[in-house]
């Protein structure tokens, strides 16, 4: 089996007014969708991100994988670096979307090629693609609930407001999480924080949650905007309420230093990005969960060597996530499945997303009792759904927007908002 072609097509879908360290959400957010397509008729799927340096690599790349064999990871590999030594270095990418960012250029271009490769092979093999990565050890990946506090509508809005209202008091963010967890049954409550609400007010919003819903695990993610002091003054007032505290601070001594202080576990998507990161905060104990994300850990099976690096060195894995659709939820669902010491639900930006702009066949994916289900249906278990796939694309082209930029668009709301780290 060779591959016949490869095609990378930007989209653009529908995002909310969600707040967060940065900024705020544009009213487009990117992926690209890739297809790789063999000689005997079967078509690989990834989806990564769509920001202009990364699209540039992928696009690249597309030429250079034609005849290669879709079983040659290592040929993928060499391939990839080849393009990126080639191109002239990316401006950088949104630190919010960690993969986007040039210095993981390799790791994200593969990673994206890397799923559609195991996608076709496991089409080719007509078996499930969680098979390729030694099997299932569980049949439904949990995902939590990702709160977010938002506005009602976006500055200058392109389209109506979105379905979840403001959310901006204690009393909205309970009814968001109320909604939320009606709709896909979540068990444990993720609330993005670090946004210019200010710290006091998303403790309050952890408190009202902890009231709302005594059961459930709760988890803070301020991305690294809180100082160390801020970060330990919030651990007194909301330490006991919380399963895990995500990137109170930035760099992995002030993460180490909350941790040793105040003994509760620490997670991270923000200070250990690759393995010599992982290699320093083991050295300095500075996080407890690794928030594992193939898009930029340089794919599923390199997303199994991490999960493993996690399991010699004690720490718990859990996954992160941007805005996306269903190729990367499929993706992360079944190299979720393989990991056998998944500790905590995975997170999902998926709630957030139109249901009328999913790429794949039959719409939006079913969340039910707060998990993805795995079948038997050969690779991810999707098919693209060509004519949503040249309407988001169609909207890629009209709607402007060509990197991730949370900075500028909060400046429409706020012209002195400035980038800040930590900004409390
Ligand atoms: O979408 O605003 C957002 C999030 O803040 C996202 O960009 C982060 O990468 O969800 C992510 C996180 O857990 O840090
Ligand atoms: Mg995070």
């Amino acid at each position: 089996m060779r591959i016949k072609q490869v095609r990378v097509t930007p989209i653009a879908f529908r995002d909310a007014p969600l707040l967060n360290a940065s900024g705020i959400h544009e009213p487009y957010a990117l992926r690209s969708i890739i297809e790789v397509e063999s000689d005997n008729g079967f078509i690989g799927l990834g989806e990564s991100y769509g920001d202009a340096p990364v699209l540039s690599v992928l696009q690249a790349m597309q030429d250079s994988l034609v005849g290669l064999d879709p079983f040659d990871l290592n040929g993928l590999r060499a391939r990839v670096v080849k393009t990126v030594a080639a191109l002239k270095p990316g401006t950088a990418g949104a630190e919010l979307a960690p993969g986007s960012h040039p210095s993981k250029q390799v790791a994200n271009a593969y990673s994206a090629f890397e799923v559609a490769f195991l996608d076709l092979q496991a089409r080719s093999l007509g078996m499930p693609l969680v098979d390729l990565l030694g099997g299932a050890v569980r049949d439904r990946v949990p995902f939590s609930a990702y709160l977010f506090l938002k506005y009602a509508e976006h500055v200058g809005s392109p389209y109506k407001p979105d379905r979840w209202g403001e959310g901006i008091s204690p009393e909205q963010i309970v009814a968001q999480a109320r909604t939320m967890i009606e709709e896909n049954g979540f068990k444990s409550i993720k609330l993005k924080a670090g946004t210019l609400l200010g710290p006091e007010h998303e403790v309050a919003c952890i408190k009202a949650l902890r009231q709302a819903f005594p059961e459930a695990p709760l988890r803070i993610d301020p991305n690294g905007n809180w100082s160390v002091q801020t970060s330990l003054r919030m651990a007194e007032l909301m330490g006991d309420d919380l399963e895990y505290y995500e990137d109170p601070c930035p760099g992995l001594e002030g993460m180490a230093e909350v941790h040793k202080i105040t003994g509760i576990p620490l997670a991270t998507n923000m200070v250990v990005t690759d393995f010599d990161e992982f290699r320093r905060s083991v050295a300095l104990n500075s996080v407890q969960i690794v928030l594992a994300d193939h898009h930029y850990w340089g794919g599923l099976r390199d997303t199994q060597i991490l999960a493993r690096m996690c399991d010699t060195f004690g720490l718990g894995v859990s996954m992160h996530s941007n805005s996306h659709l269903g190729i990367s939820l499929m993706a992360m669902t079944h190299v979720a499945a393989a990991v056998p010491n998944l500790s905590y639900a995975c997170d999902t930006h998926y709630p957030w997303q139109e249901p009328d702009e999913e790429v794949i066949k039959g719409g939006k994916l079913p969340i039910v009792d707060g998990c993805v289900a795995l079948t038997r249906a050969p690779g991810l278990g999707v098919e693209l759904d060509y004519d949503q796939l040249a309407k988001l694309n169609d909207q890629y082209l009209t709607c402007g927007i060509r990197s991730r930029n949370d900075v500028t668009q909060m400046q429409k709301y706020d012209p002195s908002w400035k980038a800040l780290k930590p900004r409390f």
